[in-house]
């Protein structure tokens, strides 16, 4: 795994990133959302090919949410909410399934990345309050367990099982956040999460709000 040096993933651009997203209105800028997504993608590029896998199905989505953004309706694709006001009035969200041939929307693919957060919210955390003796393949399968699990095929289970195997241990871990004690790593590690959760309780609260929190 390489070291802070020499990758390009900063923890600071993807806080930032996170914080920035957050409107007054409690809404999310979907452009740097996608900001701090893609900071996340360098991260597990960084941990090397087990996670091309994951890195490369969150790329996906990332791709289809700015591709949206680019598009002719751009300006609809402004905020989560504008967002979703767009896709129901124009019929793009599909509540029963996905129909073959066509772009997902923009609503279920978000969906798709919203859950994740939760799962790095928990993982975050549970590196930030680990102790020395804690393996990182263990609180990754933890905090996957207790959240996006429970949206994944029994196959897409397995990958991710394979995958936390090979997550180098904490202090490695640390060295990608430039860091290179537990009590720094706390810090960065649970502002980030403080980040994070008002990040993903703004979008669940819309989404709950439009019925769209099961989207196929
Ligand atoms: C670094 C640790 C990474 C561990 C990742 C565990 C996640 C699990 C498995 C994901 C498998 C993805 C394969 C495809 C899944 C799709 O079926 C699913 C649903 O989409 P769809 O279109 O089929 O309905 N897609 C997803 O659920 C999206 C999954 C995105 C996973 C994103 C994981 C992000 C994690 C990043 C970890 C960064 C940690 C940073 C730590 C920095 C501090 C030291």
């Amino acid at each position: 795994m390489k070291n802070c040096k020499q990758h390009e993933f900063q923890i600071g651009r993807m806080v930032e990133a996170f914080r920035y997203c957050m409107t007054e209105k409690k809404d999310i800028l979907l452009e740097e959302y996608l900001i701090a997504w893609r900071q996340l993608i360098k991260f597990m590029d960084a941990l090397g090919t087990v996670f091309t896998f994951i890195s490369s199905e969150t790329m996906t989505k990332v791709n289809i949410l700015q591709g949206y953004l680019n598009g002719e309706h751009g300006k609809d694709y402004r905020t989560v909410t504008s967002m979703v006001k767009y896709e129901l009035e124009n019929e793009v969200v599909n509540f029963k399934e996905l129909p073959p041939n066509r772009v997902p929307s923009g609503c279920r693919t978000l969906l798709r990345l919203h859950r994740a957060l939760k799962f790095l919210e928990v993982f975050l955390y549970n590196l930030g309050m680990s102790v020395g003796k804690d393996k990182t393949s263990q609180m990754c399968a933890d905090a996957y367990h207790k959240t996006l699990s429970h949206h994944h095929s029994w196959f897409i289970r397995q990958v991710a099982e394979v995958a936390f195997l090979a997550l180098p241990p904490i202090e490695d871990m640390y060295k990608v956040v430039c860091v290179s004690n537990h009590k720094d790593a706390k810090i960065v590690l649970l502002t980030t999460v403080d980040a994070i959760v008002k990040v993903y309780n703004i979008t669940q609260e819309v989404y709950t709000k439009h019925g769209m929190l099961d989207l196929p």
